[in-house]
């Protein structure tokens, strides 16, 4: 038992911090919301039986009633026990246990009560903010409370007398007989100090004892010499290199960590930790905020290489003009702070890990979902089981106002516990500075902390104080336990400040003049720490003073080496995984063949009609695959589903691993695919791509995703980088959701090679075509990606041989709406085999799947059979008397099919339809034979149109007419050396992609059709618009 005098110490240690759980009065207020219902039972009582309450009550009651001033009788915590008192009162006559009530006794249930609130909101009580001012915990109008009741023991019944009471208590570095102040200080040590640890939240009972007896644990934050001179070293590191900086570049952008420097030594401790416990990489995804300091501290980029960088040494900016004038693919690059690299860093412990530092844009949490994605990838090479998902650890950097804010994150932790998006827990790091910009925490959220959304899945939050490492660093390693021991994520949200502004040429007192006043008057972190250290004695000023003077000695050494650095030619450092045998654009490509043997396409036929002995297939499948297995057979009707499930396989086949997610894939949208069935009395899965029993095979996956584009489209692209072969496929549900994902559209997939040298094979499905189902399901929006093709309008390539391969390497997609199965089946093989990898995007059909005409020949697929980036007219009557031919359309994907209809319909064989498969990059070459071809379609006069025609569904404003205009005209003029006008036939330009009215979209589709096959009668111009329905003409 404490002696008084000790008894009283202990108090006055905890003293502090009970004067911050008073610091706000909300609980007292009888108007508060709390109050307001209590008061309002209360009433409800009253109004039942006025004589069963304290009559203090019924005069204040009747007073109001009569509507008089009236004071509540009893106030603060009288009101409060009261309340207490009255709901306990109430939990028992009904029969309820008291779990979740607060005992009114002050014995052993009290004494529960108090350690479980302590449990519950003790991080609500903690010192987590280096500046002492926690603001996120007096937001009255949020319903956020400064104070918590809970946590003081007169809310449980104790009495200022009962703090020398022993009391039989169980909890880890008390002795079983302790006192009520023994067990107080007990208490908000490990619930109040600098952890706020928030777990209550966790339904698994394991998992919450298990993180329970951890920070419970006396040992839970170390105390020995040896491991304090290596913490503080790690941070000794990171402080280094921002001082450093700002002495050398005080007003160069580079988005230092100062104030929140623990929380990059503490991801090195989680990394340390996790490889003793058998993590072999890690892949970190980061926005800007101390990046640099992980690509150096973290990821071990080399100091020389890093200043070189700052210096503008890394690269040499006359060689990247000269080879401007040369090069036909000029590498754009990226700033310093959104660079990837890989590395493998080396432990004290002799543990090595490989740590991978994803590229990302300046686009705040796009990355999370692409460093998951490449992670899941890795450990599916590593050989796809839980165990090897244990060995390639996730880590993301969020900002406290990115994560609060940005939706993606919410996508990101949905698919933690997803098959095949499941990367056995990611730890999340929250540098929480307390500040977005210049927008302050009341601004970025409802919630009381940046984490909040972590509990909604159950995850642990360790909040932890920034300004104390050994805390930090703790918190870190029992993460890394976590993600170790049970494979779910972890979210360690280190509350820190921003010492400097946004960016160090921000002056943010304009907008925080108080806050900063305050960051300006408290010291660093290293100053916090060594000031703590001293005062224990456990580590003397000469061995922290030797520490600090040895690290700056090596950033100036460093900083000396940076001039003479050698840049890399290749700036290949920078390409987070590098593929043994692929090529830049830059460099001279090869590819291979992409038609197969027949026999083996035969023989994949039979296996995808083939279900095992006993398998119950649904009775319309039955139909659909005996239908199928015909149409092999004859080899003449392979439809689209056939054909992609072929290319699927022959590419297994070779050893490529598939992989297709997206929403409802399995089946696909429109019922096409069904490459996964199930067993109708089972529900079990058949994938016949996995059972294709005709030799070696990669796996095929294939799987339904949640409903995100953004999220899952960044993981299938993070997927795709790591190894090339693969065949990664995403696709959307209808063409026009992918605008859900243009974050990764636009910043990733359309840009990345050219930024980061980061190839991607990634195909997008995105289904589309204009069949009446109004605005939202005709198009993918086929502009957007052809607008950010980059290949130049007004430039026809002089490639000396293969200009279609040479043209996609250089080009940075391939943007296609293709009109055949075998087309498509070799768009998808031409993917893997190139010596390269491009991104390609496909409007993919929607009623091409069924209809009768979209069928290819077998042979089509065969050897020597090829992707053709444009189908010239495929009937022979009118190819071969080009001479006849008037008119020339082209268009793509399924309109073909109608104005081949139309055409038949009405007899003509004076029109050419031409088909360009293959958007982006244009097909330059094959469209000028085309216009060489047909001799006598008349090309316009230089000033109107003639009869080459680009006929699209979309409107005007819309589709690929933008594109293709300007690169037909080039092609006449720099191929053919004549002037066309290219005359337009498609709908009128519009806000809206289409139409809601069926019969109104039949009338545009007849209108069009019509008037791209037979025109109009306007031999003096004087007819704009053939119909009110199409477009201009010019
Ligand atoms: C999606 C997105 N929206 C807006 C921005 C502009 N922006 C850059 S940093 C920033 C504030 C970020 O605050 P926080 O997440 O707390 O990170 P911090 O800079 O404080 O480390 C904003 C709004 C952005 N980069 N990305
Ligand atoms: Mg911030």
């Amino acid at each position: 038992m404490l002696s008084a005098r000790a008894f009283s110490q202990t108090r006055r240690a905890v003293a502090p911090r009970l004067l911050l759980l008073r610091r706000r009065t909300f609980y007292e207020d009888a108007a508060s919301t709390t109050n307001t219902l209590y008061l309002e039972s209360l009433y409800t009582q009253y109004q039942a039986d006025p004589s069963k309450l304290d009559a203090k009550w019924g005069d204040y009651f009747a007073a109001m009633e009569a509507g008089q001033k009236a004071e509540p009788p009893a106030m603060g915590s009288s009101l409060r026990q009261l309340g207490i008192e009255t709901r306990l009162a109430a939990a028992v006559t009904s029969g309820e246990t008291a779990t979740g009530l607060v005992a009114s006794s002050s014995g052993a249930g009290g004494l529960q009560n108090l350690i479980r609130a302590h449990q519950v909101r003790g991080h609500e009580a903690a010192s987590l903010d280096p500046l002492d001012l926690h603001s996120w915990r007096d937001w009255e109008e949020k319903g956020l409370a400064a104070s918590v009741p809970e946590l003081d023991p007169t809310y449980h019944g104790f009495s200022e007398a009962d703090y020398e009471k022993t009391f039989d208590v169980s909890f880890a570095g008390l002795n079983k007989s302790a006192t009520l102040g023994e067990i107080v200080d007990t208490l908000r040590n490990v619930y109040c100090n600098t952890i706020g640890v928030e777990y209550m939240h966790i339904g698994d009972l394991q998992k919450f004892d298990w993180i329970r007896t951890r920070v419970e644990s006396p040992d839970f934050l170390p105390s020995d010499k040896e491991r304090l001179i290596k913490i503080y070293s790690e941070l000794m590191k990171v402080d280094t290199f921002e001082q450093f900086l700002n002495t050398q570049y005080k007003t160069t952008k580079r988005f230092g960590v100062d104030g929140g420097e623990a929380s990059v030594a503490g991801v090195n401790a989680a990394i340390e930790r996790a490889a003793e416990m058998g993590v072999q990489e890690v892949v970190i995804g980061m926005p800007h905020r101390g990046r640099l300091n992980v690509l150096t501290n973290v990821v071990g980029k080399p100091l020389v290489q890093m200043f070189a960088e700052f210096k503008g040494t890394h690269y040499d900016f006359e060689n990247l003009v000269e080879k401007s004038q040369t090069d036909d693919w000029l590498f754009a690059g990226d700033v310093k702070y959104h660079l990837g690299t890989s590395n493998v860093r080396e432990f004290a412990s002799g543990k090595s890990v490989l740590a991978t530092l994803e590229a990302n844009p300046s686009h705040l949490e796009t990355v999370n979902t692409v460093t998951l994605g490449r992670a899941r990838a890795k450990q599916y090479y590593l050989g796809n089981t839980a165990e090897t998902r244990s060995r390639v650890m996730p880590i993301l950097f969020h900002g406290d106002a990115s994560f609060a804010g940005q939706g993606v994150c919410y996508e990101t932790l949905q698919l933690a516990h997803v098959q095949e998006f499941d990367v056995g827990g990611t730890i999340h790091v929250i540098i929480n500075n307390q500040v977005g910009f210049t927008t302050d925490p009341v601004d970025d959220r409802s919630t009381m902390y940046s984490s909040d959304l972590g509990k909604g899945f159950g995850l642990p939050v360790l909040h932890v104080n920034g300004d104390d490492p050994v805390a930090v660093t703790s918190a870190f390693q029992l993460a890394a336990e976590w993600r170790q021991t049970w494979a779910t994520d972890v979210i360690v949200d280190v509350i820190c400040y921003r010492r400097f502004g946004h960016n160090e040429t921000d002056a943010p007192e304009y907008t925080q003049p108080m806050l900063y006043k305050q960051i300006a008057k408290h010291p660093r972190t290293h100053v916090v720490f060594e000031q703590k250290l001293l005062a224990s004695g456990s580590v003397s000023q000469a061995e922290m003073d030797s520490i600090r003077a040895n690290l700056w000695k090596q950033h100036e050494e460093a900083f000396a080496a940076a001039d003479a650095f050698k840049p890399d030619e290749d700036m290949g450092n920078w390409v987070a995984t590098k593929w043994e045998g692929f090529v830049r654009p830059t460099d001279k490509a090869s590819s291979h063949p992409t038609g197969v043997d027949l026999e083996l396409l035969r023989k994949i036929g039979a296996k995808l009609c083939e279900v095992p002995e006993g398998f119950k297939l649904h009775n319309g499948l039955k139909r659909q695959l005996k239908k199928k297995l015909e149409d092999i057979e004859s080899g003449e009707t392979i439809d689209w589903a056939t054909a992609e499930a072929m290319s699927f396989a022959s590419l297994l086949l070779e050893g490529n691993h598939v992989r297709i997610t997206g929403q409802d894939v399995q089946r696909g949208t429109f019922a096409h695919r069904h490459c996964v069935v199930k067993d109708q009395n089972t529900g079990q899965d058949y994938c016949f791509l996995n059972n294709l029993d005709l030799g070696p095979q990669e796996n095929f996956i294939a799987r339904n995703s949640i409903l995100s584009e953004y999220g899952v489209l960044g993981f299938e692209l993070g997927y795709s980088y790591e190894n090339p072969r693969a065949l990664v496929i995403w696709e959307a549900q209808f063409g026009d959701f992918a605008n859900t994902a243009q974050v990764m559209i636009d910043q990733f997939v359309s840009a990345g090679e050219h930024k980061w040298l980061q190839q991607s094979g990634l195909v997008m499905l995105l289904p589309h075509g204009y069949m009446g189902q109004g605005a939202e399901h005709s198009s993918c929006r086929l502009e957007r990606f052809l607008q950010l093709s980059d290949d130049d309008e007004d430039d026809i390539p002089a490639f000396e041989n293969d200009f279609g391969r040479n043209q996609v390497q250089k080009a940075n997609w391939q943007v296609m709406n293709i009109s055949t199965p075998a087309n498509y089946f070799h768009a998808l093989r031409r993917q893997q085999h190139r010596d390269f990898r491009k991104p390609m995007v496909l409007a993919s059909p929607k009623n091409l799947f069924r209809l009768r005409q979209c069928v290819s020949q077998l042979s089509d697929m065969g050897p020597g059979s090829r992707f053709r980036r444009l189908i010239p007219e495929r009937d022979t009557k009118i190819a071969d008397n080009p001479e006849k031919v008037k008119r020339l359309v082209f268009c793509s994907g399924k309109l073909y099919y109608e104005l081949v209809a139309e055409r038949e319909q009405l007899g003509l064989d004076n029109v050419a339809i031409v088909t360009l498969e293959q958007i982006a990059p244009f097909p330059f070459d094959r469209v000028k034979a085309m216009l060489e071809m047909y001799p006598n379609v008349d090309i316009g006069d230089g000033i109107h149109p003639g009869n080459v025609i680009w006929c699209q569904e979309e409107p005007k404003n819309m589709g690929a007419w933008s594109y293709v205009r300007p690169r037909f005209v080039t092609t006449m003029r720099e191929g053919l050396e004549k002037d066309m006008v290219m005359r337009y036939v498609g709908r009128r330009a519009s806000a809206s992609p289409a139409t809601g009215y069926p019969k109104l979209h039949n009338a545009e589709q007849e209108a069009l059709v019509k008037e791209a096959l037979v025109g109009h009668d306007d031999e003096n111009w004087t007819v704009q618009r053939p119909s009110s329905l199409l477009g201009h003409q010019t």
